[in-house]
């Protein structure tokens, strides 16, 4: 089967181009990884170079050894990709230790995967272990207002899911393990993995300070779907916090836990504190 024509990549470019339509990726911001399953990488062997140079990682990934992911380009801009995937895009191999990666298809005119690599693989890592191999898919973007409220809100895990829970009645029933946040930290290296890595231990959400957010998932559609309904919902408080700083009223702890009842989520009490 031709690369282009798989569906998983498919998938993948489809993703890019919503993203961008969505206002998440100005210039070269944001970047995409999926874990690409076994038969997946089977059906487009034919095309898999094999030949390509080995590079470290710059960290270690045990559990990832072996696998093939589908990543965007350091550098590359998401509006790009669905005119130009063999340009903007590229398949690695990480080798048997986990510690280098080698480009196998794309990335025609040269370049590197995603500057995020290490976030991104050691995300992968955890969420696969977490979800017992469910989770393929790693994405990072740029999203406005959820950005925006990094300047307002207290950076806590505690405050940020409480508030946006609030936003939207389905909040709490698409990320009912809460979301976890980074204060401000240089972008692209270990200490962010590192850091980011332990939040997506419980959360399937990360928001980076005045940066941008990370979305774990099992496939295209719901970790596009997380991210869109986080952004969603902070919009919906910035335009709140516009109009007026107090809320006049809201959703409350215990409607929360009776949502929780009839959604057969479980919502942890940490985020339902008196105010
Ligand atoms: O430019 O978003 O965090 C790519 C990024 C780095
Ligand atoms: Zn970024």
């Amino acid at each position: 089967m031709k690369i282009l024509e798989a569906g998983f990549v498919q998938g993948f470019i489809r993703m890019c181009n919503d993203g961008w339509e969505q206002g998440w990726h100005e210039r070269n911001g944001g970047n995409l990884t999926y874990r690409v399953k076994k038969e997946e990488a089977e059906a487009v062997k034919e095309e898999l170079r094999t030949d390509g140079e080995w590079h470290e990682i710059g960290t270690s990934i045990p559990l990832l050894a072996g696998e093939y992911f589908l990543v965007t380009g350091s550098g590359k801009y998401f509006r790009n990709v669905i005119l130009e995937p063999e340009d903007s895009l590229a398949i690695v191999e990480l080798d048997e230790k986990g510690e280098k990666y080698r480009i196998c298809w794309g990335l025609v005119n040269g370049g590197k995967p995603t500057s995020e690599l290490p976030s991104h693989l050691m995300n992968h890592e955890v969420k696969m272990t977490a979800t017992g191999g469910k989770h393929r898919v790693i994405y990072h973007a740029h999203p406005t207002n959820v950005i925006a409220l990094t300047f307002v809100l207290p950076l806590k895990d505690e405050v940020f899911t409480r508030e946006l829970w609030e936003m939207a009645t389905e909040c709490p029933v698409v990320f009912p393990d809460g979301i976890g946040v980074v204060g401000w930290m240089v972008p692209g290296g270990r200490d962010i993995a590192v850091a980011t890595s332990e939040l997506m231990k419980q959360y399937d959400v990360a928001i980076w300070a005045h940066h941008g957010m990370f979305a774990s998932g099992e496939d295209f559609d719901l970790t596009f779907g997380l991210m869109h309904t986080v952004e969603k919902s902070a919009e919906i408080l910035v335009k709140v916090l516009s109009i007026r700083p107090d809320k006049l009223q809201t959703i409350l702890p215990q409607n929360f836990r009776d949502l929780a009842v009839d959604f057969k989520v479980t919502l942890p009490e940490k985020f339902l504190y008196e105010k």
